[in-house]
């Protein structure tokens, strides 16, 4: 009887790291809102310091728009509602927005 070679099937197991996809918070320029405003929007609401703050605020005020941060759906959800609430409290059209990432 020749010698019969029997092969396991070429299977792997990879371990399956399940990461929660992230969403973007985006700030939209307008041509109201004051720029220190938006500046301490930023700081109170995203936690950013005074030059990061005022980074992403020159950003969206030259480029239309700018990602601030990413986070789980309901964190960017919340904080982009608090932020755009904190405008319009305070009589100004400022506007964040959320976005899934890719
Ligand atoms: N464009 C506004 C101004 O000139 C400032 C501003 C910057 C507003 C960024 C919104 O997301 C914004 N006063």
């Amino acid at each position: 009887m020749s010698p019969t070679t029997v092969k396991k099937p070429a299977t792997k197991t990879r371990p399956q790291t399940q990461r929660p996809p992230l969403w973007k918070v985006i700030l939209l320029n307008d041509d109201f809102t004051p720029r220190e405003f938006v500046v301490e929007v930023l700081k109170a609401v995203f936690r950013l310091n005074e030059s990061q703050s005022y980074r992403v605020m020159m950003t969206a005020h030259q480029k239309g728009a700018c990602v601030i941060a990413v986070y789980t759906r309901d964190v960017a959800e919340t904080k982009a509602k608090e932020a755009t609430e904190l405008g319009k409290a305070n009589g100004f059209p400022l506007y964040f927005t959320t976005e899934k990432e890719e």
